[in-house]
């Protein structure tokens, strides 16, 4: 998939703003609020109930027109139309990337080489809505004819992320009979001490693989399926306890479920977007399928807007050129993702996949090497803890790390006093960012304090706050499904922008697939001692260093 023959660096667009960088670069946010009292509401926009107020960024007017000519330049608006029109922009493994299709609540047909993809897709949530009704209603019984209490989703990387993420964002509306759980990791750790308060006889495993062959998942899924047969004794049981979540039918039934039992998915959807397909099961299990529908609504609103807002107003265009703004002209090497929201804990997480792994690139379309950087290194937790952590670094560190600060209005639980206290350090995180302590304050206080002198003269370093650090602020009313959906939504297609920006392509993941490879070659080493190991001398001594701790083991 070609692109333009001018390299990127050296493209009008980029270089006006390389120019512009220099300029721009020693100026202070502070004094553009004190001159320009119109900065919130030139530089804020909301959508789907989402204000973004991005007015605390290292950015003028001019700043952003150059950047909208940069996407431009690259052409991001034909890029999305190709994007939703279904053309193989995954052009690596030759695949459309649909996942709008599958919460196209507007069910316009879709098409993927010609055929129209919304039967499929549809059928595929009514199945999923008959199966959650069936669980939730106690229908559907376990081996021994008791009711379903607790599901385990088994499954890793995109297959585990999102359902994870949302089902903790959205504890509000769990139903009150359902606990979910969540197994990726293939040490063992994780499943027995997930199993070790279940009951074989109330639980349900999912087991989500886009593939069907990821190592973790079935070594857990095969280490639960001797769990549960272990308690109820009879291969029968595995029917009733054990559903699939894949594209792969074959390996699914040599597994042993049944395929009436199998939900499908489609190689167009792209594992860390898929949650929106029937690897949201688990999700739809344990908050319902309406309202696993509402959020598939509010990914569809965004998804609206994202076609239909002029750049100037479209959040993930804005969002997108921001974090190329900082990345590679900033030289930024990571981005903060700060959540007010406990239920929102798993979110950096998530987007550390998302970001990482769609735009983690260095070889352009064209399969040339990069020269300026793309994706940031994604990383964050939620307020306030971090506060007492590492926003230190953020504050006074030597590096840019640019932020993004998430908060609802109103909280979901009983404890409301404590919501206006969250959301003040929200507030003031962000102006202390963006002010900073200069020395005039500093000495103040510390005089204010009783010191004077050396001893003040010593301490007033300390005390400084640089100040001029960027900062999104994200506010919406609660966190619902809908809103969740369209938070979801916007930072999908914000990395889209950068993506198209960067020349890269986002919907591949072949960095992932090196260590995949040696981890098979390698085991096979440390279970037979006479192999011989042919890798460089320190692997060569670690797996030596196994094989010798591994002797005499039985003896023990
Ligand atoms: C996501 C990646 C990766 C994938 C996992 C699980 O985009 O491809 O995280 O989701 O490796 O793969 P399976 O779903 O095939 O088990």
């Amino acid at each position: 998939m070609t692109t333009s023959t001018q390299p990127l660096i050296a493209t009008p667009a980029w270089q006006a703003l390389k120019a512009h960088h220099q300029h721009l670069a020693p100026q202070r946010m502070c004094e553009w609020f004190d001159s320009e009292p119109e900065r919130f509401s030139q530089f804020s926009a909301s959508a789907c109930g989402i204000l973004l107020d991005y007015s605390k960024n290292r950015i003028t007017t001019e700043t952003m027109r150059l950047l909208f000519e940069l996407a431009a330049q690259e052409d991001v608006a034909g890029w999305r139309s190709r994007l939703f029109r279904g053309e193989k922009i995954n052009f690596t493994e030759r695949r459309a990337v649909l996942h709008s299709a599958l919460r196209n609540r507007s069910n316009h047909p879709v098409r993927v080489a010609g055929h129209d993809v919304m039967p499929e897709v549809n059928r595929v949530l009514d199945k999923m809505r008959h199966f959650c009704i069936k669980v939730q209603s106690g229908i559907w019984r376990g081996h021994t004819g008791e009711p379903i209490r607790d599901i385990v989703n088994i499954g890793i990387g995109g297959s585990d992320l999102g359902p994870l993420m949302v089902t903790e964002a959205l504890r509000a509306d769990w139903l009150e009979h359902i606990r979910p759980h969540f197994v990726s990791n293939v040490d063992g750790a994780q499943l027995a001490q997930t199993l070790a308060n279940l009951d074989p006889a109330r639980t349900l495993f999912v087991v989500s693989s886009k593939t069907f062959t990821t190592q973790e998942t079935l070594t857990n899924a095969h280490s639960a399926r001797d769990w549960l047969l272990q308690s109820l004794g009879d291969e029968g049981a595995v029917a009733s306890h054990f559903v699939a979540v894949s594209t792969n039918r074959e390996a699914v039934s040599a597994f042993g479920v049944d395929p009436a039992n199998m939900f499908e998915f489609w190689d167009w959807v792209g594992g860390r977007y898929s949650l929106w397909s029937s690897i949201g099961l688990s999700i739809a299990l344990t908050i319902g399928m309406d309202n696993f529908e509402v959020l598939l609504d509010g990914a569809h609103a965004m998804d609206r807007h994202f076609q239909e807002a002029e750049p100037e107003q479209n959040l993930p265009w804005i969002m997108g050129l921001l974090g190329v703004w900082y990345s590679s002209f900033f030289e930024a090497g990571s981005h903060a993702i700060l959540p007010y929201d406990q239920g929102l804990h798993r979110f950096p997480a998530y987007l550390q996949q998302a970001e990482m792994e769609s735009n983690g690139k260095c070889v352009d379309r064209d399969g040339n090497l990069v020269n300026y950087p793309t994706a940031p290194v994604i990383w964050g937790e939620s307020g306030t803890n971090g506060q007492h952590a590492f926003y230190q670094l953020i504050h006074q560190g030597t590096r840019l790390v640019p932020v993004d600060f998430i908060a609802p209005l109103q909280c979901r639980h009983g404890l409301t006093h404590h919501h206006p206290i969250l959301l003040a350090n929200v507030f003031a995180q962000g102006e202390a960012l963006l002010r900073g302590k200069n020395e005039a304050e500093a000495r103040t206080e510390l005089e204010a304090e009783g010191l004077s002198g050396e001893a003040l003269n010593a301490l007033l370093p300390h005390k400084l706050f640089p100040g001029n650090r960027p900062s999104n602020t994200l506010l919406f009313e609660r966190l619902d499904p809908f809103t969740l959906g369209a938070l979801i939504a916007l930072y999908e297609h914000k990395i889209f922008v950068q993506g198209i920006i960067w020349r890269i392509n986002s919907f591949d993941q072949w960095g992932v697939e090196l260590g995949k490879q040696l981890a098979k070659t390698i085991l096979a080493e440390m279970t037979d001692p006479d192999r011989p190991v042919r890798h460089d001398n320190s692997t060569n001594a670690l797996i030596d260093y196994y094989r010798n701790s591994q002797k005499g083991m039985g003896d023990r």
